[in-house]
């Protein structure tokens, strides 16, 4: 295999990462009672602290944040201590970790925490919840302004948190048709405020979000995962490419850790973008970039060659290969991702 995917890679004069392998972040619904990351959870990062950077299941900034069962917060006393036993296991193995903060905004549902999901515009997302069928998606309420304002302190008590739990650096999830991601386009975003309607305005919470955090933790420390052609939770418009352009022009502006995509299948092409995520991204944005959906340690290796990308970040076939970088750094035989595995933290 490729000796570039063992070269160490220096993030910032903070962050210097042992190899090229990310582990994406990967949302699991197993923590225990008040979403509390529980030790079976710190073993199951632990056993993957060889990855030159963890990315931390997604985890939820606030009680109204929640689509999914089971997953871990950041917000009480009690997670940040479940969390200190998973970054002191991981750093304990060598590993480095960052915290994926999340909120789903109007794919969360009151089923979870009582309360109203929260959007940027009262637009409901059609269907049902994954694997709950029972539950239809909820009508969101739109956020007002001081609404905004307390969401992006609540970012910031979140990635505090995570710091104060021992994490390396926070991400902010900005992808995947969740909450910031919603703001980031048109089928979610018809707001006729400084929110809504302009590339500027559009961009506005990401960035306030992105500002308060990097003020908080610092740009070294903070990261950003986005999604510029929708795949899910929201449809695509090619509207969104203008938002886009300006939002990656202005993240070229900030030193952050990396930004990230987030995508399942890079192989995707998208016609506003005019063909994959990664190339868009690559094509516009300065700083370190992290590539993911479907790759290989094949199309890793390649992908870092040819500088299509700086690092590999690597989903399901971590799930199936706890010793993923070894197997790969050794030669051996990968297990193949099966989506059984989801049953139990291997
Ligand atoms: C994911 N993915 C994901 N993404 C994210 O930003 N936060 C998350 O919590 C999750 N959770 C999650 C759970 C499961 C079970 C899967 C399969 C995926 C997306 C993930 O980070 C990655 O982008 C995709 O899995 C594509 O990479 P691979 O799996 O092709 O290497
Ligand atoms: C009562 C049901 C218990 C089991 C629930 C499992 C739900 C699994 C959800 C996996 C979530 C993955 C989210 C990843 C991002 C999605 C983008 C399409």
């Amino acid at each position: 295999m490729s000796p570039v995917l063992f070269e160490a890679f220096p993030l910032n004069s903070a962050l210097t990462l042992a190899n090229r392998f990310v582990m994406a972040p990967l949302t699991r619904c197993m923590a225990g009672p008040g979403l509390v990351p529980t030790d079976t959870m710190a073993d199951y990062y632990a056993r993957r602290a060889d990855a030159g950077l963890i990315i931390s299941e997604a985890t939820i900034i606030r009680a109204d944040a929640q689509g999914y069962p089971n997953v871990p917060g950041i917000f009480s006393d009690e997670q940040i201590a479940g969390w200190k036993k998973v970054t002191a296991k991981v750093h304990a193995n060598g590993g480095k970790i960052f915290m994926q903060l999340w909120h789903v905004g109007r794919v969360a549902h009151s089923h979870f925490s009582g309360l109203q999901p929260v959007a940027p515009s009262a637009v409901k997302h059609e269907g049902t919840l994954p694997r709950m069928r029972d539950l239809s998606y909820e009508m969101p309420k739109a956020l007002t302004k001081e609404d905004i304002q307390q969401l992006v302190s609540d970012y910031v008590t979140a990635a505090k948190n995570a710091m104060a739990a021992g994490f390396d650096g926070v991400e902010i999830h900005g992808a995947n048709g969740y909450l910031i991601d919603q703001f980031l386009h048109f089928d979610t975003n018809k707001r006729t405020d400084e929110y809504g309607e302009t590339p500027e305005n559009m961009s506005r919470f990401a960035l306030e979000v992105v500002d308060a955090v990097t003020a908080a933790v610092g740009a070294e420390r903070t990261a950003l995962r986005i999604t510029p052609g929708a795949y899910a939770h929201i449809e695509p418009d090619a509207r969104d490419r203008e938002v886009f352009d300006y939002f990656i022009e202005q993240l070229n502006q900030r030193e952050l850790a990396y930004l990230h995509l987030g995508i399942f299948d890079d192989s995707m092409t998208f016609e506003h973008l005019g063909g994959r995520s990664s190339t868009y991204i690559r094509e516009r944005y300065q700083g370190t970039f992290i590539s993911v959906g479907g790759l290989t340690p094949e199309t890793a290796a390649q992908g870092i060659t040819e500088n299509a990308f700086d690092l590999a970040a690597i989903g399901r076939p971590f799930i199936a290969n706890p010793d993923f970088v070894n197997r790969v750094r050794e030669q051996k035989p990968l297990v193949e991702y099966d989506a059984s595995m989801l049953a139990e933290l291997v």
